[in-house]
C-alpha cells in the first residue's frame, strides 16, 4: 500500500491539492529541473493524486519541495489532470493557507520557488494571502485568427506565469449558466492556436483562455479555460496578471491602483503591478483560501485503477 499526504483547500472556489509527503525523491536541482524529472520519470504520480478516482478534472496539485534557496519557505510544482503547469496563483494561495494551518508558516512574507521562477507570497493578519508574482508582459496585441465553427476570434497574447489569449469581444454571455457555450468555444480557440501553430514568445504553447466581460461588483469578469479543459472557479492569479498586464500596456491601468477580478462563480482577486524593465509588470494578486480536508491517498497494489482512470 503506497500512501500520499495531502492537505486540500480552495481558493474562491478553485481546489488544490497540496503533496505533503509520499512522492518519489526528484533530487536536486531547480523546481524546473524537478518538474521535468516528475513528468518524464513519475508521472503515475501526478496522475494518481489527481485524477478520478482520487480527484477530479478540477483539482490542480501543488507538489511541496525543499527550495533551492534555504532563505525560501519552499518549493513547489504545479500539475493538473493533463500536465504541468508554470505558476499558478490560486495554487500559491492555497498552499499558503495549507502551510499556515500546519503551523509551518505564519503572517509574513515567505518566498516560493517554481519552475518559472521565485515568488512572493504574504500571509497578512486577515489570513488573506498576496502573491508578487514572476514579471507578466503582453507579448502580441489583437492577433486575429479563424476558429473553426466560430469565425474569426481576435485576442491578446499574454504571459502572467503561464501563456494566455485573452479575448474580449467574444459575444458569449460569461455566467455561471453558461459554462458550457464558453467552455466549447474557449477550446474551439485553443485548439485553433495549437493547430495554427500560434504560440508564445519562447514556444510555450498558450494553453489558458480567458473570456472577459463586466461586472457589478467588480472590474471585470472572467472564464479561464485551463489545459485539460476545466474551467478556473478562482478569478486565475497568472490569468489576471496576463490581464493586468495587458491593461498597462494600453495605458488603461496605472501602476499601483487596485483592479478587481472577479471569476465567472462572483469569487474575487484583488490585482495591482508595479513597473519592471522591459515592459514587464511585476503583478501582486491578492486572495484568500479555505482549508477543506487532511488526508492521506491510499493506493492498493491490487487496485486497477491505482495511478487514475486515464482515457
Ligand atoms: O490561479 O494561476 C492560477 C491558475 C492557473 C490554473 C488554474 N489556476
Amino acid at each position: 500500500m503506497k500512501r500520499i499526504e495531502v492537505i486540500d483547500s480552495h481558493t474562491g472556489g478553485e481546489p488544490t491539492r497540496l503533496i505533503i509527503s509520499g512522492f518519489p525523491d526528484l533530487g536536486s536541482g531547480s523546481m524546473a529541473e524537478r518538474r521535468q524529472r516528475l513528468a518524464s520519470q513519475h508521472d503515475q504520480w501526478r496522475a494518481t493524486s489527481v485524477l478520478e478516482p482520487r480527484g477530479s478534472d478540477v483539482l490542480v496539485g501543488a507538489l511541496l519541495c525543499t527550495p533551492v534557496d534555504p532563505q525560501a519557505c519552499a518549493g513547489v510544482i504545479f500539475f493538473n489532470n493533463t500536465g504541468y503547469l508554470g505558476m499558478c496563483g490560486h495554487g500559491t494561495i492555497g498552499l499558503v493557507a495549507s502551510l499556515a494551518h500546519l503551523g509551518r508558516i505564519g503572517p509574513g512574507v515567505h518566498k516560493i520557488e517554481t519552475p518559472v521562477g521565485t515568488v512572493e507570497a504574504t500571509l497578512h493578519e486577515d489570513r488573506s494571502v498576496s502573491v508578487r508574482n514572476v514579471p507578466a508582459y503582453r507579448y502580441r496585441k489583437a492577433v486575429t485568427l479563424n476558429v473553426p465553427g466560430q469565425g474569426d476570434v481576435t485576442g491578446d497574447i499574454a504571459w502572467g506565469g503561464n501563456w494566455f489569449f485573452l479575448i474580449s469581444d467574444h459575444g458569449l454571455r460569461v455566467a455561471g449558466d453558461n459554462l458550457e457555450a464558453l467552455t466549447r468555444y474557449s477550446a474551439a480557440v485553443q485548439q485553433a492556436l495549437e493547430d495554427q501553430g500560434i504560440r508564445g514568445e519562447d514556444g510555450g504553447l498558450i494553453d489558458h483562455i480567458e473570456l472577459f466581460a463586466a461586472d457589478a461588483e467588480a472590474d471585470s469578469r472572467n472564464f479561464v479555460l485551463c489545459p485539460g479543459k476545466a474551467y478556473d472557479r478562482s478569478p486565475c492569479g497568472t490569468g489576471t496578471s496576463a490581464k493586468l498586464a495587458c491593461l498597462a500596456a494600453d495605458g488603461k491601468l496605472q501602476p499601483g491602483t487596485t483592479w478587481r477580478q472577479a471569476s465567472v462563480i462572483g469569487s474575487q482577486f484583488e490585482g495591482r503591478y508595479e513597473t519592471a524593465d522591459g515592459g514587464r509588470i511585476i503583478p501582486t494578486i491578492r486572495g484568500r483560501a479555505n482549508v477543506s480536508a487532511e488526508a492521506t491517498l491510499l493506493i492498493e497494489d491490487d487496485d486497477p485503477f491505482a495511478w487514475g482512470i486515464v482515457l
